[in-house]
């Protein structure tokens, strides 16, 4: 096979990941180099002291400033400000992307309106910030967001060392590839691929194991790499590469937006495992909880059989779990203990239905995707999702 695009391209590496920002550092540095100056000119030694008794009670003012805002939980501070802040995708359709009326919808969307359904009783009461794969983990741990809700991967580097606590899978997915079957007929495997050059985007497991794919079975690739999404599905459809890879979802809802979606398959080799979920920042417990127990619930309900349409219903059924679930049960405090309202479950099915509602309205029969449930399915269905009981 030869491929046309069979030349070198990183076309826009990203490089390693953000770090602290040390100009901060630099700045303190130079004041501080300004006040030793002052000190050093004799009429103005006793200014200078005073100067740095005021700092002193400045300093510890606010730094106790400092200590109350790093006491204050996610959920106190989501309470005050009204909204629940949710990191999503710039927009890939089926997980998060505005509509024509700027609306964002998706799975990951509705999970952010799941959470705030739970907090506020009110699934409306939330504020999207669109990332990049690159930005995402850096705008969580400085608290730009509370929430990361955007097909992000669940691995042990970003649940350890980035500072991350993933709260379970809400989408088991695994790597894929697709190609313009116009462009490459009679490819219909990805150990075809040798020589390709290859559409990925920076800051993703993708890219990591586009490498390691390609290095266990012994081929050649040149990787076209992009930082953000648009230049990658803007590459890969003016056919500057010859392969896009991403997550499969993601490849079938880049596919619906090419110039010529019909002309493109997505190949049969899932080359990885991408199981994608929400995460928090580590170190606050109760809002870890929070996000933990709204997938949960949500699972909990389809088990149920609770949905968007009878959970008014369901909250006068006699059977023990349903009224556990919908907190209707006797001296319910399941709720509350998470610190939330007992009636947190039929506020989070009200507001987006139950999990099997939310897969199927974004990314299954009811959605352009048309994705099997397949591995996504509950457990009592043969497949992976499934929910510790709420009792
Ligand atoms: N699941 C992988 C890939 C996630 C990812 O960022 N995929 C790209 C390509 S589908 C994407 O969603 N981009 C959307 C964006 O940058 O807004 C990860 O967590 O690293």
């Amino acid at each position: 096979m030869r491929f046309v695009n069979g030349r070198q391209r990183i076309v826009n590496d990203a490089g390693p990941g953000v770090g602290p920002n040390g100009s901060c550092i630099h700045k303190r540095k130079k004041i501080r180099a300004a006040w030793e100056a002052g000190g050093a000119c004799k009429a103005e030694k006793g200014l200078w002291v005073m100067k740095h008794i005021a700092i002193g009670i400045f300093g510890a003012a606010a730094l106790g400033l400092m200590a109350s805002a790093a006491s204050a939980t996610t959920l106190d501070t989501v309470k005050q400000k009204g909204f629940i802040q949710c990191g999503v995708s710039t927009g890939l359709a089926g997980f998060s992307a505005p509509n024509d009326k700027g609306e964002w919808q998706g799975l990951d969307a509705d999970f952010c309106r799941a959470v705030a359904a739970a907090v506020f009783g009110d699934g409306s009461k939330v504020k999207f910030t669109p990332l990049s794969a690159k930005e995402r983990f850096t705008a969580l741990q400085s608290g730009e967001v509370d929430l990361l809700s955007r097909n992000t991967t669940w691995t042990i580097n970003r649940d350890t060392a980035l500072g991350l606590n993933f709260v379970g899978a809400t989408y088991y997915d695994g790597q894929g590839f697709m190609i313009n079957a116009k462009k490459l007929p009679g490819v219909n495997s990805a150990l075809q691929l040798s020589g390709a050059a290859v559409c990925v985007q920076s800051g993703t497991t993708t890219e990591l194991n586009l490498a390691d794919y390609f290095k266990k079975n012994k081929m050649e690739y040149n990787p076209v790499v992009f930082e953000k999404l648009e230049e990658v599905n803007a590459a890969y459809d003016a056919g500057r590469c010859d392969v896009y890879t991403t997550d499969q979802s993601g490849l079938y809802g880049i596919r619906l937006t090419l110039a010529s979606p019909a002309d493109h398959v997505v190949l049969p080799e899932i080359i990885s495992k991408e199981p994608l979920g929400p995460a928090v920042r580590q170190g606050d417990d109760q809002w870890y909880h929070i996000v933990k127990w709204t997938y949960f619930a949500l699972l909990n309900a389809e088990e149920a059989g609770i949905t968007q349409a009878n959970v008014d219903e369901m909250k006068t059924s006699t059977d023990p779990n349903v009224q556990r679930i919908l907190g209707t049960e006797p001296d319910s405090k399941f709720g509350t203990d998470l610190g939330v309202s007992n009636d947190w479950v039929v506020n989070i099915v009200k507001a987006v239905g139950n999990y099997g509602e939310m897969f199927e309205r974004n990314v299954g029969s009811g959605s352009p995707l048309k994705i099997a449930r397949g591995i996504n399915a509950l457990w009592t269905k043969g497949g992976l999702q499934y929910a510790p009981p709420i009792r």
